[in-house]
């Protein structure tokens, strides 16, 4: 635990970076505890009826002066790191801190936070419940959509705080210390911003950067990237596997039941038949989510008992609705490749695809490869689409049709497919080309669907 105390900020001037939900939230947070504050934002339209009274509003180039007084700058996730504004205060020695950090700077409780390219959401929020089973005060905040600046004034001795991470958030994180963390898997993805795996395998791993020995890490064995990097980290490190038994670790034995065999402990946590999330990789995401509240000491009762009721989130594979005799899925939290594969895989009719979306300069190949007997039609939307069809070309897949708008998209699968096909709403991309997110793309997605 690192609270700092609220007096850090008092009197101290602060730049925030971004005026969208984080800046808005770090901006109050700062001026809560004393803070004198300027945002900024590149969009001169910003809502600046959300900002706190006397905050002041820059846009453009930053002046000397404002520099000049400033102590410390919060940059929103989505704001990379080479922006002008930041490159200036960090010529000017300004340190440049994100979100999470200042949040955690003011935590008074336990943390637990949860990184990875796919299955961070359902993990952190089935954590999230297994946590109100045991403890009074649980906060699930972060990348999942309810920025942490915004709950941590509620922080207590004994609340925890479960927070989804990503790796723009971790890119410039300083003390941040949870006592368990995780890390789920690393595959391609955000490589726009990142530019080598490298660089954003190490934004992952800058969630274990302040853990100290008594501290905890739970990683997935069957992931090589994170095999590779265990052996130099500071926690515990305490593996999953779905697919080999461990000496020390949560796995799937021969039988399909979840076995723990952590902090000295062996216990059967349940059978994955008795579990209503399908697929391995939520089983994974099942695993990651008990070994960390065992972790930190919920019971095993209340872990079997939470798992075995927890139901998919929205956007993740979300069952939609059945229209003449064809089914509807949002998937549109499938942002890229690898968690799009998990979306067409789990499909068990002939799918009318809708992909293609904001370009974070992934590769495809692999996702296209699983359309063979199972994809009826791809329909594609989006900056990507013309990469899309290149590889599609390539690869010899020929059923994809591309449209200019979302609302035609799905308008060609309602009108194209037929009874036992399935609709499938799994982009492989992010949303921001057309839309603010990717909550707004599935909502608008049930929404045209669902329509008389
Ligand atoms: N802006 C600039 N310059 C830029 C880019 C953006 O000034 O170069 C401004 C925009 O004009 C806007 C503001 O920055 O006013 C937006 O900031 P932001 O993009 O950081 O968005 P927030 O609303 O603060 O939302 C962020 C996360 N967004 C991103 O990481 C892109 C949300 O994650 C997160 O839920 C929220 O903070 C809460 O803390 C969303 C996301 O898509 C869900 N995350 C990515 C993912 O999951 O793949 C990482």
């Amino acid at each position: 635990m690192c609270y700092t105390g609220d007096d850090m900020y008092k009197n101290k001037k602060c730049l925030v970076i971004g005026a969208g939900k984080s800046g808005i939230a770090a901006t109050e947070l700062l001026v809560a505890n004393g803070s004198e504050v300027v945002i900024y934002d590149d969009n001169k339209n910003v809502d600046a009826e959300k900002f706190p009274q006397g905050v002041k509003f820059l846009c453009g180039t930053i002046p000397d002066e404002v520099l000049s007084e400033t102590y410390e700058a919060i940059i929103s996730p989505g704001i990379p790191l080479d922006t002008p504004v930041a490159v200036k205060c960090k010529e000017s020695g300004i340190d440049v801190i994100s979100e999470i950090e200042l949040a955690y700077r003011f935590d008074r409780g336990r943390v637990a936070a949860i990184t990875g390219t796919n299955g961070k959401t359902t993990t952190t929020t089935l954590l999230g419940e297994i946590m109100k089973s045991e403890y009074k005060n649980v906060i699930v905040a972060g990348n999942i959509g309810n920025p942490y600046t915004k709950q941590v004034m509620d922080s207590t001795e004994d609340s925890c705080s479960v927070l989804e991470v990503s790796s723009f958030q971790l890119e410039t994180v300083r003390s941040f210390e949870p006592f368990v963390s995780a890390i789920l898997n690393i595959t391609p993805d955000h490589l726009n911003r990142h530019h080598t795996m490298e660089n954003y395998t190490d934004c992952k791993f800058n969630i274990a950067g302040g853990q100290k020995k008594s501290d905890y890490i739970v990683l997935n064995y069957e992931d090589e990237i994170l095999r590779k990097r265990a052996c130099d980290l500071t926690p515990e490190v305490i593996y999953f596997s779905s697919k080999r038994e461990l000496d020390n670790g949560v796995y799937i034995n021969s039988d399909n039941d979840i076995c723990m065999k952590i902090l000295g402990e062996y216990n059967i946590l349940c059978n994955v038949d008795e579990l209503i999330l399908p697929g391995v990789h939520n089983y994974e995401n099942i695993m990651a989510a008990a070994a960390m509240a065992r972790l930190m000491g919920v019971s095993y009762e209340n872990i079997r008992e939470t798992v075995k009721s927890f139901k998919a989130v929205e956007h993740r594979i979300e069952y939609v609705c059945e229209r003449d005799g064809v089914i509807y899925y949002n998937d549109s939290k499938g942002t890229n490749p690898d968690a799009a594969i998990k979306g067409i895989c789990s499909m068990t009719r002939p799918t009318f695809l809708i992909g293609g979306g904001y370009d974070k300069g992934n590769d495809y190949d692999e996702w296209i490869s699983c359309f063979f007997g199972r994809v009826k039609m791809l329909v594609l939307i989006g900056e990507t689409k013309d990469k899309i069809t290149e590889a599609c070309d390539r690869l010899g897949f020929t059923d994809y049709v591309k449209v200019d708008s979302f609302p035609e998209a799905v308008k060609y699968c309602m009108d194209n497919s037929t009874g036992g096909d399935a609709v499938l709403l799994s982009p492989a991309c992010a949303s921001w080309d057309m839309f603010k997110s990717y909550e707004e793309r599935g909502n608008i997605f049930k929404a045209l669907v669902s329509e008389e």
